[in-house]
Order: C-alpha cells, then structure tokens, then sequence
C-alpha cells in the first residue's frame, strides 16, 4: 500500500512519542534518523515474515552467500527506494522543514568490509532481494568496520571506527537462535557401541555465536532476505572459565575488527578462527532449520541449499559440512561428499599470490583439530582418486595440503561444484594459467561470472540530476530495468540532451567542489576536468603511476608557463592496509605533491591535487557523479575485475584504462573511441614474465622526462620526502619496477593528452559521456546475479506476490 505523505508525517511523530517521549520541535536530528528508521523497518516486517514463510511453505531452494565482509554503507535511502517510498519520505520530510539529505548523513556506514570484495557481496545482497531471488546472507557483526583514515603531515592515521555506539537501526538481535562454535582441545577418535568411530572433544573453548539479522529488501517487490552476522559472547556454561578479564577480552576479541587487509593475507590465528566462527554458526543454523522447517532427509540437502563460498575465507564450508553429515547426521563419508559437493561453489577473486589463503598445518590443528582432520582425510582420499586418472606431479600440485600448509583455494574447488572468476579476462586467466591444473582435472567447474553493481544505488540514488534527465530522454523504465538506459543510444547526436547531461554533471561537480572546500580547504574550479582514481591503495593498482604523469605535467608547466591545458583536478581516495608500508609511502608522496603544487603561483590552477581522506562507500556515492575521467590503471592481469569502473561510467564518466579484469568488457560495450585504452596488455605481461627482458633503469637512462620525473623524489623538487621519495625511487630503478610503470608510463601519458583534447570539445565529450550512461546497464548485479542463480545456484524467482499489508 502506498504511503500518503500526510500519513507519513503522523507515523513519524508518533514514532518520535513512543520512542523518545518527544515533539518533533524538540528532536535532533539523530532522534529524527531513528524514528524515521523505525518506520521504515515496521514497513517491511510483514513483508520480511512473509518471505520467510513463503520460502519454506513451497519448498524454496535457497542459496546462502557466506563472505567474510559485507560493505553496504548506508542503507536508509536504499530501503525508502525499494519501499517506493523515497519521494513521500522527501516531501513529507521537507513540509516538516526537514532535508531528507543531510537527515540520511546521520547514519554511519555500515563498513564491514575492505573494498570491491565487500561491496561486492552487499550489491548482490540488493540484487538477490531485487529480483526475487530465494538467498540469505551470512557474515561477521563486526563491533569495529574498517578503520577511519585521516591524514596527519600527509601522513595515513588510522582510527577506529565505532559504527554501532549510538545503535543500529537495522538488527535484529535474535538469541533463540544462537548456536555453539567449538575450537581448540584435542579431538581423537573413539568407537561407539555400534562400532563406529566417533571424536571425543578434549579441552575444546565453547563460543556461542548470536546471529543479528538484517532485512535485505528488495526493489519494489515485497521480498525481505537476510543477511545474518554472527557476534560471539561467552556461554553461560562456560562463564566460570572466563574469570579473568584477558580471557574475556580474548574471547571477545574474535570479532571485535574487521581485518583491514585487501587482497593480502597475513596468516594470524584469529583470522583463522572467525573464518570458522562464522562458517560454523552460518552452516549449523541452516542445518537446524532445514531439519525443523523444510522436513526433509538429510540426503536431500542439495535439492533446497546452495552454499556459496565468496573468496576463500569460508573454505572450511567444506570440512564443517562433512563434519555435521558424517559426526552428527551420521551419514557415511561417500554420501556427504556427494552432497558437500553438490551444494557449495566458489568464487575466486584475485590471482595476486599474496591474497591466496594458505594456513600452516600446525596452527589449523592446533585451533581447529576436527577441521584438519576432516581436511588430512578429503586430500588422501583425493590424492587416491586422482593417482589413477592423472600424472604424479600433476596430483601433487594440486593436492589440498603441501609443503606443510593447506591450500584454502584448492579446498573451495575439490570440495564445490563450481569455481568462477569475476570479469572474462579473469576466468581466462584462471583456466590457463592460475588454475590451469585444476583446469585439466575439473573442465565444466570452470565458468565466468562477471561482476555487477546495483545499479539503483548506483545511479538514481547517488545522481538524481543525470536521473531526471533520463527520466525526460527516455521515460522511467530504466529506473527498473536498466537494459533500457540503451534507449540514451538514440539520443547521442541531440545536442539539447548533450547540454542537459553536461548541466547535471555540472551541478554534481559543484557539490563535490564545496565538499572539497569544507573538508581539505583546497579550492577547485567546476569547470576542470575531475579526474577520479577511487580504490585501495595497491602498488598494483598504479596510483603511483597516475601521480607520475601528474609530476610532469607539473614539470612542463614550470618548464613552459604558458603551457596551453585543460584544467585538471586530480582526486584521489584510498585506505592504505595499516601493515603495508610501501602503499602509505605512495600516499604521504601523494599528499606532499599536492601541498606542492596546488600552492605553486606558476600553476595558475591549471592542475590541482585533492587527496579525499577516508574513502568508503558514502564518500564514492559523492564523488563518483562528480567524475568526468575513471582511471582503471592497474597492470593488466592483476585486477580480477574491479567495480568502481562500472559506476564511474554508469554515471557518465570516461575511462582511461589498461586491458585488465571488467575493463576489457567496458570496452567491448561503448567501442574503441569512446574509452582510452593504454599500456601492456595481459599477453605481453606474461612475455616479459617469461623472458626476464625488462629493465626499468635502462629506460630511466634513455628517457629524459621519466628520469626528470623519477629524480623529483629524490632532488628535493618534491618537498618533505625524503626517506619517502628515496624508496620510490629505489622500488622503480633498484628493484627493477614490480608493476611496469615505467614501461606503461609513455603511452599513459599519450592517453592522457588525447583526453585533454578531447575535453576541448565538449559536444564531443559529451557524446561519449551519454554512450556510456547508455550502455552501464549491461553491468547490473542483477543480471549478474541472476546467472549465479542459473548456472550455479539453481534457484528460482519468486513470483511476485503481495502480503497483507502491500
Ligand atoms: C577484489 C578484487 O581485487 C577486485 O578486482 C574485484 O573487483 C573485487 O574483489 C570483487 O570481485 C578483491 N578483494 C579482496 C579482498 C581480500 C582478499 C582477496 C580479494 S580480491 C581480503
């Protein structure tokens, strides 16, 4: 039922009376936030219940997506759009004299996650609900997300990040369900009377894992999934264990942060153990209520769950669901094998060694002794199968525990039905080289899977300018279907919609230029180019070659003071890994490049540096409409996919890219002139890999501009970095140049300066603007999920249906 707006404003009051005895008149705007939260969530509890229902009353296969983070912002908008509620709550909110805008900025991010990783699992989450989707999310409540970064003499400091102090309005705590997670002791066998053998636990830690559920709604169709994040407290038999407070705060501490490592891997024991911890609670919970609810054999598991593994940080599905059929469903081990593998897939997404999770066996049997036995006992039985089917070393290679450590990756591809990658160019990669042994043993597990973003979010939420434009261009379909943005194609030539566009963008640039005013003081002209680079700081990623290129720009307008350009605002935003010294290097050059230049009379603002401290997801949703330039720059091969390169076009920017990961596939969409491709491509990475040919000094030595750039670290040109520009230095010309920068640096430059051609134009620019507004709908996650559900998952839609209530 729609909402009115008049009944609107008496819902919120009388909230505001039950909840905190209180007039609007008297409220803040924190009370505001929560009693409109309040409302909004008893919108969607029917609907929530009736999902549930519906799932178990027909029978729903359902999937469970089980990922280590979960990274969905802010959700207060995201949940009045898909309500159909967005434009009541904004009028009913502004007659109250109250902006809907700055009220949504009271909530914190929800930040449980690292990055695209993350962000990626919350998109589908989104998109799971949208289209109807039978799927569940299943994670860690994180008391702290990812930390805060503010910089300090241009240096990163890390703060902690306390999302949950004034509550969140999201949760449900449900204690009825909590379950018990048993790690550490010793575990052996022992024969019961029936003469099976069964382990006997010694000295193990109870953990008990309490679920907090979110309602994941989705777009205008009465569907309310969960996503379910387990927080760990000290059982009430175990209390007297816990007399100390070290032990407590032990206890406590499993999952208290986030791991703030992207794509890198560190191998602690607490890592390890919230890996099972939540694996453990997600895995029983859906056990306990397949046997009460859906009723069926424990042998037919596989026809009504699906578990998706998202990265390998849930591996150990595997190990814990043989455990519950073998241990406790007392299913013999060929059976549960069967159905492990029949339920679980995984989604590989990186190909960087240092992200590849390997634990030593020592500390896997130490904190969980059943899972390693469980896991000892799936490779000698996989070594035994495939000794006959293929060559020796082959079977080595691939085995499960090598070299004394378990291969996280290789346990997620023996112990699934599906491996995929997450952009073409990826899952190439996979079957041909990363994974190619794998590939050989397994063909049809192999499959692509492109990522997505949820373009609602992405697009109507974050850009209400270029929305209306669309809306008046091509009617509103494409608010449901983005497929239909395609309709734009139609439009490239009329000026009138080019000049539109170019008008909305413009006022996107000018909120990001206030906000740049009120956050960093720097002061930059709407009309320069925004030139975006929005990620993790990674040596891979190359942001150290974007800041190259702007080091000789700097040099050729001091060279040539009249030097005729566009004007350029380069921004940036990145978290660096706190442990990952060369990456805050790279961000302390960054921030001493800015205060050099943006304070250099002689540029005349021709180009500016803005660094954007704290990047997250509320601070890409301000940047990403305000970008005319996406820069996708890492060394092809290593960047699975990427996702910001997807809403940086959906949103009318231009991409300056390498050939790697999703990019490949954006090109492939808005054709070779309206994208700016440079740099080696993935072939010719490889080729360097195999014929040790490169030499970054010699090309230091045979280029003037580069040895000027490269020398600005260490000659003083850049000030205040001096220990800083010396391990530049030294990680380019000593260490021989890891990512190629210097060998990508000629033709970057190149594709730079056709974009500051191509800028002079703006019809021109424009027109490539609306191509790729136009085709961004090709990259959905609801399409993307919807090929998941397909291939993998097999689950179906649900029919639309109403509830009571709507
Ligand atoms: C990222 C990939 O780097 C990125 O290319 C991709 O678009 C994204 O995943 C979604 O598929 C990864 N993030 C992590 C984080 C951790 C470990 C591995 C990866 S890969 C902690």
């Amino acid at each position: 039922m729609a909402l009115d707006k008049e009944v609107f404003k008496e819902e919120l009051k009388q909230r505001l009376r039950e909840n905190y005895a209180m007039e609007l008149e008297d409220a803040s705007k924190q009370e505001i936030f929560y009693a409109l939260g309040a409302l909004v969530k008893a919108r969607y509890s029917d609907a929530w219940r009736d999902t549930w229902k519906y799932y178990v009353d027909k029978h729903k296969k359902q999937v469970y997506y089980f990922s280590i983070e979960f990274l969905p912002g802010r959700m207060l908008k995201s949940n009045l759009l898909n309500l159909g509620l967005l434009d009541t709550a904004r009028e009913a909110l502004t007659d109250l004299g109250i902006e809907l805008d700055s009220l949504a900025e009271v909530e914190k991010d929800m930040a449980l996650g690292n990055g695209g990783l993350g962000r990626l699992a919350s998109c589908f989450m989104d998109s799971i609900a949208s289209c109807g989707l039978p799927g569940n999310g299943n994670g860690i409540r994180y008391d702290y997300g990812l930390f805060k970064q503010r910089f300090v003499d241009g240096y990163q400091v890390e703060l902690p990040d306390e999302w949950l102090q004034s509550g969140n309005i999201w949760e449900i705590r449900r204690e009825s369900k909590a379950v018990d997670v048993r790690v550490g002791g010793r575990v052996y066998l022992a024969e019961t009377i029936e003469g099976k053998l069964k382990p006997v636990y010694e000295n193990e830690r109870i953990l008990r894992a309490v679920p907090y559920d979110t309602g994941m709604v989705g777009y205008e169709n009465n569907v309310v999934n969960t996503l379910r994040l387990w927080s760990v407290e000290i059982p009430d038999s175990e209390e007297d264990k816990y007399q100390s407070i070290q032990g407590r705060r032990e206890l406590e501490d499993l999952t208290a942060v986030l791991y703030p490592d992207d794509s890198n891997e560190h191998g602690r024991l607490i890592r390890l153990t919230q890996e099972y911890f939540f694996v453990s609670a997600g895995i029983q919970s859906i056990i306990r209520h397949y046997k009460k609810r859906v009723q069926k054999p424990i042998s037919n598991l596989s026809e009504y769950i699906s578990i998706h593994i998202n990265d390998t940080h849930p591996a150990l599905c595997v190990p814990e669901m043989m455990r519950i059929l073998v241990d406790e469903e007392d299913l013999s081990w060929e059976q549960a094998w069967d159905i492990t593998g029949k339920v679980m897939s995984y989604t590989n997404h990186t190909i960087m060694a240092e992200a590849l999770e390997k634990w030593s066996i020592d500390l896997m049997r130490r904190t969980l002794p059943r899972m390693y036995q469980i896991i000892e006992e799936i490779d000698a039985r996989y070594v035994q199968t495939m000794r006959e089917l293929h060559p020796h070393d082959l079977v080595e290679r691939t085995r499960i525990i090598r070299n004394g450590q378990v291969h996280m990756a290789h346990l997620s591809i023996i112990g699934s039905h599906s491996t995929n990658g997450v952009a073409k160019l990826h899952s190439d990669l996979l079957k041909s080289v990363v994974l190619h042994d794998f590939y050989i043993i397994y063909p049809d597990r192999f499959n692509n899977k492109t990522n997505g973003i949820a373009q609602r979010r992405w697009s109507q939420i974050v850009n209400e300018p270029m929305s209306n434009v669309l809306d008046e261009t091509i009617g509103k379909t494409w608010r449901k279907d983005s497929g239909d943005l395609k309709l734009l194609m139609n439009y490239q030539s009329d000026q009138a919609v080019l000049e539109k566009l170019a008008e909305a963008k413009k006022i996107n640039k000018q909120v990001l230029a206030d906000y740049i005013l009120e956050t960093t003081e720097i002061e930059v002209s709407a009309d320069a180019i925004f030139d975006v680079q929005i990620k993790r700081l990674h040596a891979y990623k190359r942001q150290l070659l974007n800041l190259l290129h702007i080091i000789k720009l700097y040099q050729d307008i001091k060279e040539n003071p009249d030097l005729d350009m566009q004007k350029r605002v380069f921004i940036f935003g990145a978290k660096a890994a706190p442990s990952y010294h060369y990456a805050k290097v790279i961000i302390k050059c960054i921030n001493e490049a800015a205060n050099l230049i943006n304070n250099d009379s002689d540029i005349k603002d021709r180009i500016k540096i803005v660094f954007l401290p704290n990047y997250n997801v509320s601070l890409a949703e301000k940047i990403i409409p305000a970008a005319d330039v996406s820069e996708q720059i890492s060394l092809a091969s290593k960047e699975a996919s990427g996702t910001s390169n997807m809403k940086l076009m959906l949103n009318g920017a231009i991409t300056l890219a390498t050939l790697d990961g999703a990019n490949v596939e954006i090109r492939d969409a808005v054709g070779d002139d309206n994208i700016y491709i440079f740099g080696l491509t993935e072939k010719e990475v490889y080729e360097y890999y195999e014929n040790q040919e490169y030499s970054a000094h010699q090309l230091y030595d045979e280029n003037p501009i580069i040895r000027r750039v490269l020398n600005a670290f260490i000659d003083g040109t850049i000030p205040n970095i001096v220990y800083e520009g010396r391990e530049i230095f030294d990680s380019l010309i000593k260490y021989n140049d890891e990512y190629f920068l210097l060998r990508d640096f000629d033709s970057y430059v190149k594709a730079q300066e056709e974009i500051d051609k191509a800028y002079g134009d703006q019809i021109f620019w424009q027109k490539m603007s609306l191509i790729n507004i136009a085709n961004g709908g090709r990259f959905s996650s609801d399409e993307t999920v919807r090929r998941y559900a397909e291939d993998i998952w097999k689950i179906e839609p649900k029919d639309s249906f109403v509830t009571e209530k709507g």
